[in-house]
């Protein structure tokens, strides 16, 4: 992920730049950039293990990202997002219409809830992360996800139907979690297999991976 030099407009708020704390490769790390990005906010990235003492005094829970932001710290995506989305001018990325609202709230549910969970340590984790770290795959963990994998790019598939954004007429936070979501997916063998027979999705990710939000947050092929 890159640091982007352009600065925020706000809402009469003195916002400076936001600091991102999480690891160079992370989905809710490149949500929160991808975010920031679409939003035109200056941010910078501190590489970070969630692991560390230093990281659990951020976030009890350990997880990444914590964000700094006018000398407040925020965690969970979900907070950071609507945070940004809110406090910054800039596009809106949460809709103004309460049914749409809710329904980009469902597919964000989706992603924190299923899809990221089942992606992560089912496949992702196993198929990528391990190797990395000098561990074997586990293919039995693999395998048993895929079903479940199967089933839950189905229902995004089935949600792209004659749309060009899943919860409105225009990109929403709801979008860019599923996209950070997907793309690690697809830096898999058996993600790209099931993303090819899913043109719907597969269309909505090329548009989206054209924008300069997902282009400056791209991780490393391989
Ligand atoms: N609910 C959290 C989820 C964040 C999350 O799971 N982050 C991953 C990195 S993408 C993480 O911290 N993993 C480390 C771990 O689970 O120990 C959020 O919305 O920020």
């Amino acid at each position: 992920m890159v640091h982007v030099s352009k600065p925020a407009e706000t809402k009469g708020l003195n916002l400076s730049e936001i600091t991102i704390y999480a690891a160079e490769v992370s989905t809710f790390g490149r949500i929160v950039a991808m975010v920031a990005i679409e939003k035109g906010i200056d941010w910078s990235l501190v590489p970070t293990d969630s692991s560390s003492a230093e990281h659990i005094s951020r976030h009890p829970f350990g997880k990444t990202p914590a964000v700094e932001v006018n000398g407040h710290l925020l965690i969970e995506s979900d907070a950071i997002c609507r945070y940004l989305d809110d406090a910054y001018d800039g596009p809106a990325l949460v809709p103004e219409d309460p049914l749409e609202r809710a329904e980009m709230t469902k597919w964000m549910s989706f992603v924190q809830a299923y899809m990221f969970p089942t992606t992560e340590f089912g496949l992702v984790m196993p198929r990528l992360v391990a190797p990395m770290m000098g561990r074997p795959v586990d293919e039995s963990r693999v395998q048993k996800s895929l079903p479940t994998i199967q089933y839950q790019l189905g229902l995004l598939e089935a949600g792209l139907a004659d749309r060009a954004f899943v919860a409105s007429e225009r990109l929403t936070l709801a979008d860019i979690y599923l996209f950070c979501t997907w793309m690690a997916v697809a830096h898999t063998e058996e993600g790209k297999v099931m993303l090819h027979h899913s043109p719907n999705v597969t269309r909505w990710m090329s548009f989206l991976a054209s924008r300069e939000s997902a282009r400056r947050t791209a991780w490393p092929e391989g």
